[in-house]
């Protein structure tokens, strides 16, 4: 289409930023798509419709849907993925520097052409709340020739033409162009990968190619969310961008209210424990509520010195593998009839317009007829012996966050809510306890920097790896871990009423029989009531070398049964172990050149603390 008919289609939609028609036109230019349509939140239904029509969704109940992804396209590719600069300091150990100049050259021409026949959707869209202190950061314009993308932007993101005419500065919108590319013709995982999923950070440009899939489609979330607003906050001097959970927590009985932020890596609870910690498992006491689950923006406040966060994504995109009534009746409640909810890649019956994944019941369903696996392929046809999951173990659900049951109150707060804690976490089977709290700022940090878990099926082929994951953000660091580590201390150093740190750990195992020792899920509340109690000074604990871990008397343990041998030993420090651990830390931390020198002495203190 030419530029006049571009220009057309802004005008008829209201676009008057003069920055925005330029970036639409220009992308348009390259691309070539058959037609430029620009989005607001409004259009869902439409565009639903279109979908359904187009075979691109299928029915799931009312107001349900079903899609797939293309078999090699159901996460994301962490050596696909990389952050470009035109400062070579940028460069980290897991960010994939790239020089800026040479990567948007070549992604250029990667997508020259590539929407040709297709719309070419312009998603206009604000990652965080309007009115936030951080909303000059949020904005965006994500181009997408894909529709069941844009669907997901509608419901993970603020989305409409008006977030455009409230800019301060109306050249401070994030660039954000999405091209899906023939995707049976992209090489997924051989030396010829064409994928690349680059963000130019000091650009604020993201430009993605070869997927229609999650994170690496759908650009307000990570590409922006995390990785862009990661290096905004540093360039900025004013945030931190996490991928943390942000849940509160009210006692009914006290009046006391904490909200507790928290990183734990891709497919390790964030959605489970910001969403499922409802309060029925404790009497009727606590009431918890949910603001988030995968990405936080933290700052500080200078009227009360106290750090704050704010979710600044509208949606879910929660993990389905195992949400079933038990682990996460919330989650199923925030996917019912009339929701709005996109399943992808989970099975489907097209007779019944079911879905399933595994763990939703305990068997799969019994009549196999109309059953469908992630890949298409009829369950009734495949080989006896065949067990191969019949949803992809990285399928997700996704659901606006109104329609969490336990969604917080003052979601939409602009001013966002004061930090009591900042935990983090992984799937670690042995060595870390249950919950180890620590209140210096330094050791805090150096915790987060040398988080180490397993990985999961979020990124393509690494289930199962141990490895380091600072602070759950491996995936999304945009600049060098050691002044990552250093504006961490700057930004919550300047807090004169800073949050508790601690580690957590969901996930120990029973070397024999490999059961989890500790229940999850709900049961996780307990020793965040804890957490909580100790800081407040209601709770004394035990000191380790490595934090302050309860004393199984001050664990809230009313109504549940765990063998006293496997409490005794989420609630141990293993010094032989942690011994073993320090000199992975040491090799760990080695790599990142100039870290500062707060984060070795604690490295130092915990280690000789281990010795004495
Ligand atoms: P991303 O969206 O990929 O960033 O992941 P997330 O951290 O939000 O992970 P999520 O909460 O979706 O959990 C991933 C998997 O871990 C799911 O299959 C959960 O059922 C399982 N899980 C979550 N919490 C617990 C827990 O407390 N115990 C056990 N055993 N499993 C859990
Ligand atoms: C993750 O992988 O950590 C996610 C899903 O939250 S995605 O948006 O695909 O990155
Ligand atoms: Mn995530």
């Amino acid at each position: 289409m030419s530029a006049a008919d571009v220009e057309k289609a802004l005008d008829e939609a209201g676009v008057s930023n003069p920055h925005v028609r330029e970036y639409v036109t220009y992308w348009a230019g390259i691309t070539e798509p058959a037609a430029v349509e620009v989005v607001n939140a409004s259009d869902d239904a439409r565009l639903v419709a279109e979908a359904l029509e187009a075979g691109e969704l299928q029915p799931a109940g009312e107001g349900l849907y079903y899609s797939r992804s293309y078999v090699k396209d159901t996460a994301r590719s962490e050596e696909r993925t990389i952050v470009a600069t035109s400062k070579p300091e940028d460069k980290g150990v897991y960010n994939n520097w790239r020089d800026a100049e040479e990567m948007s050259a070549s992604q250029l021409e990667r997508m020259r052409g590539q929407s040709a026949g297709k719309t070419m959707y312009v998603v206009p869209y604000l990652m965080a709340p309007q009115g936030s202190p951080l909303e000059a950061y949020a904005a965006g314009v994500e181009l997408t020739d894909n529709r069941p993308v844009v669907l997901h932007m509608i419901r993970m993101a603020r989305v409409g033409v008006t977030y455009l005419d409230q800019l301060e500065d109306p050249q401070h919108f994030v660039r954000a162009v999405h091209v899906t590319g023939d995707l049976p013709n992209l090489g997924q995982g051989t030396d010829a990968d064409q994928r690349y999923f680059v963000t130019v950070a000091d650009q604020r440009t993201i430009l993605h190619f070869g997927s229609s899939y999650g994170g690496n489609a759908l650009l307000g979330k990570i590409a922006h969310g995390l990785r862009q607003a990661c290096y905004d906050g540093r360039a900025s001097d004013r945030f931190l961008a996490e991928q943390f959970m942000l849940l509160g927590i009210s006692d009914k009985e006290t009046g006391k209210r904490w909200h507790i932020a928290g990183g734990f890596p891709s497919a390790s609870g964030k959605t489970n424990l910001a969403m499922t910690l409802a309060p029925d498992a404790l009497g009727d006491r606590y009431h918890v509520e949910f603001y988030g689950d995968d990405i936080a923006w933290l700052w500080v406040d200078p009227d009360d010195g106290r750090v704050y966060a704010m979710n600044p994504e509208f949606g879910v995109f929660g993990v389905a593998k195992d949400t079933n009534e038990k682990t996460n009746p919330t989650a199923l409640d925030s996917i019912e009839p009339g929701s709005g909810a996109i399943f992808t890649n989970v099975a489907y019956n097209d007779l019944t317009q079911e879905v399933w994944w595994e763990g939703k019941t305990k068997n799969p369903p019994a009549e196999l007829e109309g059953w469908h696996d992630w890949k298409g392929e009829k369950i009734a046809d495949r080989e006896p012996g065949d067990d191969s999951p019949w949803a992809h173990p990285n399928s997700r659900f996704t659901t606006t966050l109104a329609n969490v049951p336990n969604v917080a109150g003052d979601f939409e707060d602009p001013k966002g809510v004061p930090v009591d804690a900042i935990i983090f976490g992984g799937r670690t089977r042995d060595r870390e306890p249950l919950v180890r709290a620590i209140t210096d700022l330094a050791e805090g940090v150096y915790d987060g920097l040398t988080l180490g878990a397993e990985a999961t099926f979020a990124a393509d082929g690494l289930d199962g790896q141990l490895r380091y994951d600072p602070m759950s953000m491996r995936p999304f660091m945009a600049y060098s871990e050691a002044d990552y580590a250093a504006h961490w201390l700057k930004i919550i150093g300047a807090a004169s009423n800073p949050p508790i740190f601690a580690h957590v750990n969901w996930f120990q195992k029973d070397a024999e029989d490999g059961h989890f020792l500790w229940p999850g899920y709900r049961e996780n509340l307990r020793p965040l009531l804890w957490l909580m109690q100790f800081k407040d000074g209601d709770a004394k604990g035990e000191a380790t070398p490595v934090g302050v871990i309860p004393t199984l008397e001050e664990l809230n343990m009313d109504g549940l049964e765990v063998p006293a041998a496997d409490m005794d030993r989420i609630l141990k420090i293993d010094l032989d172990r942690w011994r073993q651990e320090m000199d992975f830390r040491h090799e760990h931390l080695e790599q990142f050149d100039g870290l500062p020198e707060a984060i070795w002495e604690a490295h130092r203190r915990v280690a000789k603390a281990l010795e004495a």
